[in-house]
């Protein structure tokens, strides 16, 4: 690389996810507007800065004009991002299918939508095509403006065709491939129809990464016990296929993810910050907050924690008054009719809750179905005693990491579902709970509105000692730069 003033320019990061982190609102026929949602894995890779960022991705619209697709194309371009335009019916089989109603709940070991089992193992196939067909619209995108020396980072369930598609055009692309949720037992990949082409797909990549050891372990043992391949202590090695095939040895490793810590940190000494907290303490003054902030997806456990925070509410009549739920939660995927079922449910649960335990001027839950700004969020996790993370799975779950950042002067205990990948990292700090057992968790919530605090103190110490130490930035860092060490490598092997 060279730029015009001669000297050489960074090397090129090609992110390919399914979102850009970019969502686009058409306001003409050529006019856009472009809200950037700062997520973390935006965060992460502004870090990152020996590589220049590009980003692939779906706009979140679909735009079947040619007049849209060039002016959004040129509008994105200032962002350093690349649209990939999918078709409504390939959204609704690959997005909506495919993604969000086969992996999704099978990665987090949910089987499949209970109604919907045999209309989906129907439609399986047809679902199926379109994910592939899409990954190789991405594949498409990434092959037009790849460049010699270009790193390719694939991220996440909707794009585990994406390495193989990439390595068809061009064997000699680096990929990466890095998967945000949690990779199951091979005894439950082992149910999905396309539990081979999936694996084998992924296999192309040059490195392979994952939340947590035992994901990484997970998907190789997968790969030996379905595609019986063989696993080395770096990853898996497949054998030579034709003449012409030289073998391949696919890195698998666990890289656990974190957050910008500092952004928290920083945010909290804001004046409008501050403005929040004083409003949110005066306004529960007396009271110990509990706070969850999730997706509203059945993977986040929100009718469990409910449950747990009633049966503490039935068992501890001296509390009743003294303490308070926040539970916020984003609604997603609202088309869907699962993700609509629990809507219902959170709410019913919440007003018999409220009905049972409220008095005329206070309720135990206040319950919020939608996003909160990142000043406010900040402001509530400051304010937080006991935060209530109650997954029944989960990749990493960063809230946990977020509550920890802003809780440097409330020391407040954090309450963490075994079964997230955070569970491994601060563990030693939190409550660790069983979500299913709401018995246990309505004690651990006694216990950590009890907790004295010199115990508090040293858990959040050890927390927090974590989420500071092991940030996105070097997350991102550690696996772009393994992914280049790891091609490398291969290309020696390969010559020797
Ligand atoms: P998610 O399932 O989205 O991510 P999580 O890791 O907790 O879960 O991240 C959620 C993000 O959204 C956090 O940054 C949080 O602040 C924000 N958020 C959630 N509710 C909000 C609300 N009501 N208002 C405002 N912001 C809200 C997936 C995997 C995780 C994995 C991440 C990253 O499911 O397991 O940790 O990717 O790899």
């Amino acid at each position: 690389y060279e730029r015009e003033d001669g000297k050489p320019a960074r090397q090129r990061l090609l992110v390919v996810a399914n979102r850009l982190p970019v969502s686009a609102v058409r306001k003409g026929e050529d006019s856009w507007s472009l809200e950037i949602s700062a997520g973390g894995l935006v965060s992460a890779l502004l870090g990152v800065k020996e590589f220049e960022a590009r980003w692939i991705g779906w706009a979140g619209v679909n735009v079947v004009d040619e007049v849209g697709q060039k002016s959004l194309t040129e509008a994105l371009a200032e962002k350093r991002c690349i649209p990939v335009f999918l078709t409504e019916k390939i959204v609704h089989q690959y997005y909506n299918g495919y993604c969000n109603n086969i992996l999704w709940p099978l990665f987090h070991y949910l089987g499949l939508p209970q109604e919907d089992r045999l209309a989906t193992t129907r439609g399986f196939q047809s679902q199926f095509d379109s994910y592939q067909e899409a990954n190789q619209m991405f594949a498409d995108v990434v092959n037009k403006i790849y460049e010699e020396g270009d790193i390719v980072w694939c991220h996440d369930y909707h794009l585990m065709f994406l390495p193989q598609c990439l390595k068809k055009f061009n064997k000699k692309m680096k990929v990466g491939w890095f998967l945000h949720t949690p990779f199951p037992s091979s005894e439950i990949h082992r149910t999905l129809p396309s539990r081979s082409e999936l694996l084998r797909a992924v296999l192309a990549a040059d490195l392979v990464g994952f939340h947590t050891y035992d994901y990484a372990r997970h998907f190789v043992s997968a790969c030996t016990r379905i595609l019986g391949l063989e696993a080395t202590p770096e990853g898996v090695e497949t054998p030579p296929e034709g003449a012409e095939n030289q073998g391949k040895l696919t890195r698998v490793a666990a890289f656990p993810i974190g957050i910008d810590s500092d952004r928290f940190i920083r945010a909290l000494d804001l004046p409008k910050v501050q403005g929040h907290i004083k409003d949110l303490q005066d306004r529960f003054k007396g009271r110990k907050v509990m706070l969850g902030v999730d997706r509203l997806d059945m993977i986040k456990g929100i009718p469990q924690k409910l449950l747990a925070f009633e049966k503490f509410l039935e068992e501890n009549d001296g509390w009743r008054d003294k303490v308070v739920l926040l539970q916020i939660a984003v609604p997603t995927r609202t088309d869907v009719p699962e993700y609509q079922k629990l809507t219902s449910q959170v709410h019913e649960i919440v007003g018999r809750i409220n009905g049972r335990f409220g008095s005329l001027t206070a309720v135990p839950i206040h319950h919020l179905d939608r996003t909160l700004d990142f000043q406010a969020l900040c402001a509530l996790y400051a304010v937080t005693d006991v935060a209530l993370v109650t997954s029944l799975r989960d990749g990493m779950n960063l809230v946990s990491y977020e509550f920890v950042a802003c809780q440097e002067k409330k020391k407040g205990v954090l309450i963490l579902s075994e079964f997230a990948g955070a569970a491994q990292s601060l563990g030693a700090g939190a409550l660790l709970v069983n979500p299913w057992n709401i018995t246990e968790v309505a004690k651990a919530i006694s216990k950590a509105l009890n907790m004295k605090s010199p115990e508090r103190e040293k858990r959040h110490r050890h927390n927090f000692h974590h989420v500071t130490t092991h940030t996105a930035q070097e997350w991102a860092e550690t696996f772009v730069s393994e992914l280049n060490d790891t091609v490398v490598e291969a290309q020696l092997r390969t010559k020797q």
